[in-house]
C-alpha cells in the first residue's frame, strides 16, 4: 500500500538529481540509482503499483511487462528512439508512450559528423599506437585516411539527425550529399542541405563516408549486411550513430578485417553494452559506448522534456493533459 497521496513513478534509469528532487514534488518515486534496471523480473517487480515510468533507450517496455503492471498508465522516454516500447502494446492498454525528439538532434549530429571524422581520419587507432610507445619516426603514409571535405557523404535515414548531419557536410566541408530513406525530402528541404535522394544500391556504391541514423525497427534489421558491404567501396568508411541491430555486426567484423572497406566508426551495437569480440581486435574501427547524445545540456534537455511529459500526463503544469512529444496521444482523448 501507498504512504502517500501522491502516484507512484518508477525512474528506472540513472537520473540527475536535480531532476529526481523536481519529480518528488509530484510523485512517490522509486529511483534506479547507479544502475538501469533492465532484468525483466526486477522491472516487474519494482513497477509493481506504479502510475508511470521514466525511462531511456532501455529497458524493454513490453506486453508482459504492462500485463503484469496494470496500474502504469505512462511510460515516458528520455531518448528519442523507442524502439524497446512495445507503442502499439501500450495504446491497447491505454498507456501514454512519449519520446524526446528535436532536443538532442545538433549534439548527437555533431556526434556523427565527429566519428565519421575520427574513422576516415584513424585518430582512434593512431592514438592507441602513440600511447603504446610505437611512435618512433616520421612516414608519408603514417596513418593516412581519406579525406572527409569534399568526399561524397551518404545518409541512410534522413530525419531530423540525417539532416543536421547533411548540413554540416554540405555547408562546412563541401561535401556531395546523397542519401537515402523510404519518404524522398521535399525540393525545399533537399536544396539548402545539398542532398540528392538516391537507391540504397547507389548509396552503397557511391558514398565515401556513409552515415547510419536510421531507427531501428524489424524492416531496417541488419540493413548493413555482408551483401551490402560488399557493394560499397574498399576505401569507404561506415558510422553507425543509429541503434545495434541496423548494421550486422559479425559481418562488419568480418568486412573490416578484410579491407573490403577502409573503416567503421561505431556508437551502438547489436546487444549492447556487449559488443560483438571480433569487433574489438580490429584496428580500423573506432567505438564508442552510445554517447552520440552526451553533452550534459542536451541530457538534461532530454530529461526535462521526459519530464514535462510525465507532469502533463498527470494533469500538472503548462503542458497538463497534453504531454507535448507523446507518441500515441489518442490514448488521452475521451471515450466519444
Ligand atoms: C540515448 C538514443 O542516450 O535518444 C536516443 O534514441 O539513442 C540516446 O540518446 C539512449 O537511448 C539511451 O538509452
Amino acid at each position: 500500500m501507498s504512504l502517500s497521496d501522491k502516484p507512484r513513478l518508477l525512474v528506472a534509469i540513472p537520473m540527475f538529481a536535480e531532476v529526481l528532487a523536481a519529480l518528488a514534488e509530484h510523485f512517490e518515486v522509486d529511483a534506479a540509482g547507479e544502475h538501469p534496471i533492465e532484468d525483466p523480473a526486477e522491472l516487474a517487480r519494482r513497477a509493481q503499483g506504479c502510475s508511470a515510468l521514466l525511462v531511456a533507450g532501455m529497458p524493454r517496455i513490453d506486453a508482459a511487462l504492462l500485463d503484469a503492471c496494470p496500474t502504469v498508465r505512462a511510460v515516458c522516454s528520455m531518448a528519442v528512439g523507442y524502439n524497446n516500447i512495445d507503442v502499439p502494446a501500450c495504446t491497447a492498454r491505454g498507456v501514454l508512450v512519449s519520446n524526446a525528439p528535436d532536443v538532442l538532434t545538433e549534439t548527437t549530429a555533431d556526434f556523427g559528423f565527429a566519428l565519421m571524422m575520427a574513422t576516415a581520419r584513424r585518430i582512434a587507432e593512431s592514438e592507441h599506437f602513440l600511447r603504446a610507445g610505437q611512435w618512433t619516426q616520421w612516414r608519408y603514409d603514417l596513418f593516412a585516411g581519406s579525406d572527409v571535405h569534399g568526399a561524397t557523404l551518404g545518409i541512410l535515414g534522413m530525419g531530423r539527425i540525417g539532416q543536421a548531419i547533411a548540413r554540416r557536410g554540405h555547408l562546412g566541408f563541401g561535401m556531395p550529399v546523397i542519401y537515402h530513406n523510404r519518404s524522398r525530402l521535399p525540393a525545399e528541404a533537399e536544396a539548402p542541405i545539398g542532398a540528392r535522394w538516391v537507391s540504397k544500391e547507389d548509396l552503397l556504391r557511391e558514398a565515401d563516408h556513409l552515415v547510419l541514423v536510421v531507427p531501428y525497427s524489424a524492416s531496417s534489421h541488419h540493413a548493413i549486411g555482408a551483401s551490402e558491404l560488399a557493394q560499397m567501396k574498399p576505401t569507404a568508411t561506415l558510422t553507425n550513430i543509429a541503434r545495434g541491430g541496423v548494421v550486422d555486426d559479425a559481418a562488419l567484423a568480418q568486412a573490416l578485417r578484410d579491407k573490403r572497406i577502409a573503416a567503421a566508426g561505431l556508437d551502438v551495437f547489436e546487444g549492447e553494452p556487449a559488443v560483438h569480440p571480433d569487433l574489438l581486435t580490429v584496428p580500423n574501427v573506432v567505438l564508442t559506448p552510445h554517447i552520440a547524445s552526451a553533452s550534459l545540456p542536451t541530457r538534461r534537455a532530454m530529461a526535462d522534456l521526459a519530464q514535462r511529459n510525465l507532469l502533463a500526463v498527470f494533469g500538472i503544469g503548462a503542458d497538463a493533459g497534453r504531454p507535448p512529444t507523446a507518441l500515441n496521444p489518442e490514448v488521452l482523448k475521451p471515450a466519444a
